[in-house]
């Protein structure tokens, strides 16, 4: 990956220990959309730096029974997730009442109110995740083969976040050709698409992700919760419900529910200051994460051809696994 400064320290490759260096010389490796290399490891792609992330993460996080995961595909609904939940189980702490004019999303990108695990734990391995607060709410992009033993032995919670393969395609396309545009020049959409189709891009493939937290959430329903973008949008405070009592956290009042579902929408977080030229600490742009926040917004990007070859590979892969995904 290049050092360009728009791009997040997550995705470089400047600072890794030995042992990820002689592994990584053992894994199959392709240059990849996106970025300059990409490494296969336990099934999927990532980029030396996440990798790294990942193995530190593995090997040294802990999962308390009372932290809260969220996990997502990238741009699947992961700024969104973040806020809603964040709102949601630190209501007491922080009302969210529209007279309120402090709460901590009105002055904050949710993605630095929520850590994100594999990028902390290869910016910052010093980062002390006992100092968060009770419940710890974190998020992750790790494959549910990959995620650290304790995760998935105590009894802490996941909640996973799933959007339409077009649409999230589409938003990696145009956050990928803001972000590395030297990644994306030689890559014209018909090649991004077929990368895409071939599972080959950062955590890719897709449907391994999907279908390993929707297996999870089939096998232990109390353990992870699978929500959709879609759903998400259609009928926010159903599944902000929904999560809540998952999640276990008491009664919510319904003015409470439309209080969230304010805050969190697209326009509201969009309009915010922080979230229109703000910068995160590793460069990133706030604005970055708000693009559209439609449904069916691939429409203005993709070609039907394209759709239908992405539609073709996705039916294929679901197919026999009771997922449906509505676009
Ligand atoms: P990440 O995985 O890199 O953190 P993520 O937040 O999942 O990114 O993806 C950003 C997408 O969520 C953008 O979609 P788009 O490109 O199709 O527009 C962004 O607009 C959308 N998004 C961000 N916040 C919200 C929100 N509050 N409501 C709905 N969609 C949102």
């Amino acid at each position: 990956m290049s050092s360009s400064s728009s791009v997040p320290d997550y995705l470089r490759d400047d600072d890794l220990i030995q042992e990820t260096r002689d592994l990584i010389s053992s894994l199959p490796s392709e240059k990849g959309w996106l970025v300059s290399r990409m490494y296969q490891f336990q099934g999927r792609w990532h980029t030396e730096a996440l990798l790294q992330g990942i193995l530190n993460c593995q090997k040294d996080f802990e999962a308390q029974d009372s932290d809260i995961i969220l996990v997502t595909n990238p741009k699947s609904g992961t700024t969104w997730l973040k806020a809603l939940v964040f709102a949601l189980i630190n209501r007491q702490k922080f009302p969210v009442s529209s007279s309120s004019g402090n709460h901590p999303l009105l002055v904050t990108n949710p993605h630095l109110l929520v850590p994100f695990l594999e990028g902390v734990y290869y910016e910052s391995p010093d980062f002390d995740f006992s100092e968060l607060p009770s419940p710890r709410l974190m998020n992750t992009h790790i494959s549910h083969l990959s995620l650290p033993e304790s995760v998935k032995s105590s009894s802490c919670k996941i909640v996973y976040c799933c959007r339409n393969p077009k649409d999230m395609f589409v938003s990696l396309w145009h956050f990928g050709k803001k972000l590395a545009p030297e990644h994306t020049a030689d890559y014209p959409l018909e090649k991004a698409v077929e990368a895409f189709c071939e599972g080959k891009f950062i955590g890719g493939p897709f449907w391994d992700h999907v279908l390993e937290y929707w297996y999870a959430s089939r096998v232990n329903p109390n353990k992870v919760l699978f929500v959709t973008y879609e759903e998400l949008k259609k009928q926010t405070g159903v599944e902000i419900k929904r999560i809540a009592e998952f999640l276990g956290c008491g009664s919510i009042e319904e003015e409470e529910v439309r209080e969230i579902v304010k805050l969190c929408s697209f326009e509201s977080l969009s309009s915010l200051e922080i979230n229109r030229e703000g910068k995160l600490p590793n460069g990133i742009e706030t604005k970055a994460f708000f693009r559209k926040g439609e449904i069916g917004g691939w429409r203005d990007t993709l070609s039907e051809s394209l759709a239908e070859k992405i539609d073709r590979t996705i039916e294929e892969k679901f197919r026999g696994s009771g997922l449906k995904l509505s676009c």
